[in-house]
């Protein structure tokens, strides 16, 4: 069985040579993108079993995305075809000034993968992990993308862990307002939600650390990313000691996600950590919080204390942040290891 299922819609990206506005650059070189399977082929590339699960079109595109992803080591057997509706593609600018923002462009509306739902999806072939891993982006695609994230983020007897990234894209929603206010109900229903802390400010007008939590209380672990700043990650106190052994089975997040609901009964208290992010000079933002998903749910897959997978969160980030594609090769296990166990003062 896999560690960890990632569901979503990837697609072919086109990636200028040069610098410049979309209208100007001629040449582009091909890639793949997709949030989810990006965190599948981090997390497969740091040694775990992870699985992809989406709908491509029955086409080149499609075929390259199944051949890029499985070559990643990540499990692609139960990503279907659909002869009628093509594979998504994204193209976008590439800078020499990391912080200049980018144009995005998406050919994805009627693709393959917004034709997922409850029944093009069968739960049998998302279910079967340790860890569940969904985005937002899923549920901007079409209705019945958003049938199947409600489904798949609501109250199941034995469900995985469901991890949720809210992963808000305005220019993905008709009414980004109302994109906002489903985001919430969804990444309620997770037992582990990651967040931009401007991602939160733009979504729900809220971009506070303490302020998300308020909103968010019903997850187990909330991780709150704050960019250069580090990431702030509020969590149920678990019971389970940071042990770095990769057969540790994984803590029992959900046994304290009871009694949250905001208005009921207390939660009960969280424990708290803000954790710095190493400086790295950053060539692209592109596919950063994909691999902090990933390396975060590596630590979690592994039994690490709250800092030690923000830590591993960070160091795959900063992989990702330092290329200008999607998708780093991350620093081996050993390595990260070495790196996130050193002392505080070489993280400040
Ligand atoms: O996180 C990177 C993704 O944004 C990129 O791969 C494209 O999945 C994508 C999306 O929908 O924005």
């Amino acid at each position: 069985a896999p560690d960890v299922v990632c569901l979503g819609e990837s697609m072919v990206t086109f990636l200028p040579d040069r610098p410049g506005r979309l209208a100007d650059v001629p040449s582009f070189a091909r890639g793949i993108g997709g949030a989810e399977s990006n965190v599948a082929c981090a997390l497969a590339a740091a040694g775990h079993r992870a699985k992809w699960v989406g709908r491509v079109g029955r086409d080149g595109f499609g075929d390259h995305l199944v051949e890029a992803i499985g070559a990643y080591g990540v499990d692609v057997g139960a990503v279907r075809r659909d002869p009628r509706r093509p594979t998504g593609v994204y193209f976008r600018t590439a800078t020499d000034r990391a912080s200049e923002a980018h144009e995005v462009v998406y050919y994805r509306a009627g693709s393959a993968a917004s034709a997922m739902s409850p029944e093009t999806v069968p739960y049998a072939s998302v279910g079967d992990g340790r860890i569940l891993h969904l985005s937002g982006i899923t549920a901007a695609l079409s209705e019945p993308c958003l049938a199947l994230v409600r489904e798949l983020t609501a109250p199941r007897a034995g469900r995985p862990l469901v991890s949720f990234d809210v992963n808000f894209r305005p220019g993905l929603w008709a009414d980004a307002a109302e994109g906002g206010r489903l985001l919430l109900e969804l990444a309620r229903g997770a037992d582990l939600v990651f967040v931009g802390a401007d991602e939160a400010e733009a979504a729900w007008g809220v971009g506070e650390p303490e302020g998300i939590r308020a909103l968010l209380p019903e997850p187990a672990v909330l991780v709150v990313k704050r960019g250069g700043e580090g990431a702030v990650v509020f969590e149920r106190p678990l019971a389970a000691p940071p042990v770095p052994d990769p057969g540790t089975p994984l803590p029992d997040l959900r046994a304290t996600t009871a009694g949250g609901a905001p208005g009921t009964a207390a939660a009960p208290p969280d424990l708290v950590v803000s954790v710095p992010a190493p400086r790295v000079d950053v060539v692209a933002p592109v596919g950063a919080g994909d691999a902090f998903a990933a390396g975060f749910l590596s630590g979690t897959l592994r039994g690490l204390g709250s800092v030690a997978r923000v830590r591993h969160g960070h160091l795959m980030a900063a992989a990702a942040l330092t290329v200008p594609g999607d998708l780093a090769v991350p620093p081996r296990r050993a390595r990260a290891d070495r790196l996130a166990g050193l002392d505080d003062a070489a993280w400040g």
